[in-house]
């Protein structure tokens, strides 16, 4: 199979396409957007200046600027890319914007938690189908609005659903329709997707397709099993080690779905059978009366004590007549976890939540641009995982590696890796050797230390000043809030945290972000360092009060770093 090199495109040149029906709207576009990605997780009167902030709000606000014009050429371009393959994965899947806070804002709709003001937007991220799962970008987004009283979770019906439901099948189509016949998509959709009608329509027009079973189905030509009987009584066809990443506890449903675990290697057992399912009630009478397609039952045999089972039945039009063909079934729905990732992306990484805009069609406008901005940061991202030799550089500033090779254990070589890099930072905090890769704390230990002896060789360079260098630069900055968010999502000013805290949460949240499916941790560990600038910067921007106990121990540190690093010319 094919594969690209990826490319990394600035937004501008991405979005250049955009027909807003104004020159100057167009041209307003290319220059908030490279804006935005340029400081994706900071606020906008942060990110920009006062006249860019005003230029900003009236763009979002203004009549003849839309979500679909800005997103069509993204999505013309994410299927430019996607021609460059034979196969991709389309992933779809929904996502509720929660926008916090007491005053209501226009126009948005009911969420899950009742008192919660926001909307659901269900998104189709097309990946390469080859097992480097590139992102190649967005194919199609709808936005769903709960406008009237609230359906009681008990008195939820499909007919009752307002057609929420037909967002699975319109991004499908919308997904094909841009795709344009260029290139085969596999649609890869998690359990909310099983219903009859979106897999019989999927048969129907020959579109390929692997969605986790929800429902354990009648079958035509068994009188009493049904689906999971019939799929468990399969034998298991192969045999495989896949790594699953640690889960925390959520709180309410979703969390007694999705239990919490520690990181293991899941030994799985995997068997397919054919299975033909009836149409059922709830089926549109357009559908033919059945449909034939696979099961696939992937499960864990025996699972550590104490632990839940890994048991997921996967309904599939794709072939299973080999266990290589299994396997590429079961691969497809694996890579699933990258749309939640982009989800981090557009909600951590660019705090599209937190973004203070007080009408839906402004909020709507501000996501059809942070869309592809969190999907070039997936790309990012993505290159920084499966490419350990890039140049370290891609991580650090050049005065970064300046003070790193100054102060580094051990000798870093001329042209050293973000692995490297990474190694040097985290001895600095304290990490062995012997110790195995680096873990979180250690590596943001030596992160906050690097940003501190950076301060103390800026001091050196005015002579003498070392200690009035680090009050001047405490005062100037003083003032200067970042954005944080706690544990539970909700925004911190960081008046109110000191900077290894802002370090740590700064860690801790990129670790959440990267946390799934991640099989190559300290890979993860290179991208948090070249992933979060955003949060690195705010932690830099922070410094403790003149005069407490932190910052007596900071200044400490400035000139042990500055005595360490001497006198740089
Ligand atoms: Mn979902």
């Amino acid at each position: 199979m094919s594969s690209k090199p990826a490319e990394i495109p600035a937004i501008s040149v991405e979005l250049s396409a955009a027909d807003l029906g104004d020159e100057r709207l167009n041209r307003r576009l290319g220059l908030l957007a490279d804006q935005l990605a340029e400081r994706s997780g900071e606020s906008f009167p942060k990110a920009l200046d006062d006249a860019q902030l005003e230029a900003a709000y009236r763009f979002f606000g203004n009549d003849r600027v839309s979500p679909e014009a800005i997103l069509a050429p993204h999505f013309r371009q994410s299927a430019r890319r996607a021609a460059g393959y034979e196969r991709v994965l389309v992933v779809h899947d929904t996502t509720q914007f929660d926008f916090p806070g007491n005053v209501k804002r226009k126009g948005l709709g009911r969420l899950i938690r009742a008192a919660a003001q926001g909307f659901f937007g269900h998104f189709s991220l097309a990946l390469s189908a080859d097992g480097a799962r590139v992102p190649l970008g967005l194919l199609a987004l709808e936005t769903v609005f709960r406008l009237v009283k609230s359906i009681g979770h008990k008195n939820w019906t499909p007919a009752k659903s307002r057609g929420e439901r037909a967002r699975w099948l319109n991004c499908i189509d919308d997904a094909e329709a841009v795709l344009g016949g260029r290139t085969k998509a596999i649609h890869v959709m998690d359990r909310e997707a099983d219903s009859y009608a979106l897999l019989a329509s999927l048969v129907e027009h020959e579109r390929e397709f692997v969605v986790r079973s929800f429902q354990d189905r009648v079958l035509v030509g068994h009188d009493e099993d049904r689906l999971r009987e019939v799929a468990r009584a399969a034998r298991p066809s192969l045999r495989r080690e896949v790594p699953l990443s640690p889960r925390p506890r959520i709180p309410g449903p979703k969390g007694e779905r999705h239990p919490a675990r520690r990181f293991r290697l899941a030994k799985l057992s995997i068997a397919a059978a054919a299975v033909e399912l009836p149409r059922t009630s709830g089926g549109g009478k357009t559908e033919s009366d059945t449909i034939k397609l696979n099961i696939i039952h992937v499960f864990e045999k025996k699972p550590p004590t104490g632990e839940p089972a890994v048991e997921w039945f996967l309904l599939t039009n794709l072939p299973i007549d080999t266990p290589e063909a299994i396997a590429f079934a079961v691969d497809c729905y694996r890579a699933r976890w990258v749309i939640e990732e982009f989800f981090k992306a557009l909600k951590t990484g660019c705090q599209y939540e937190s973004r203070q805009l007080e009408s839906a069609e402004s909020l709507l406008n501000a996501l059809a641009i942070f869309a592809p901005i969190a999907w070039r940061l997936l790309l990012l991202r993505h290159l920084a995982r499966s490419d350990a030799k890039a140049p370290a550089t891609a991580a650090l500033t050049a005065k970064q590696l300046q003070v790193l090779r100054a102060v580094a254990k051990k000798p870093l070589s001329a042209r050293p890796t973000t692995r490297d890099a990474m190694l040097a930072i985290a001895a600095l905090g304290g990490h062995l050797k012997s110790d195995g890769d680096p873990g979180w704390l250690v590596l943001g230990r030596g992160m906050h230390d690097l940003l501190l002896l950076e301060l103390g060789w800026r001091a050196t360079r005015t002579p003498g000043a070392v200690g009035p260098a680090c009050h001047a630069r405490a005062q100037a900055t003083r003032d200067r809030h970042c954005e944080v968010s706690d544990h539970r999502g909700q925004p911190r000013p960081a008046s109110r945290l000191s900077p290894s805290v802002v370090l740590a949460t700064a860690a801790w949240l990129s670790r959440e972000a990267l946390r799934a499916g991640s099989a190559s941790t300290h890979l993860t560990r290179v991208a948090w360092v070249r992933c979060v600038p955003g949060a690195l910067r705010a932690a830099n921007a922070r410094r403790p009060e003149p005069g407490s106990r932190e910052h007596s121990r900071g200044c400490a540190r400035f000139r042990a770093g500055a005595s360490r690093i001497g006198s740089p010319s």
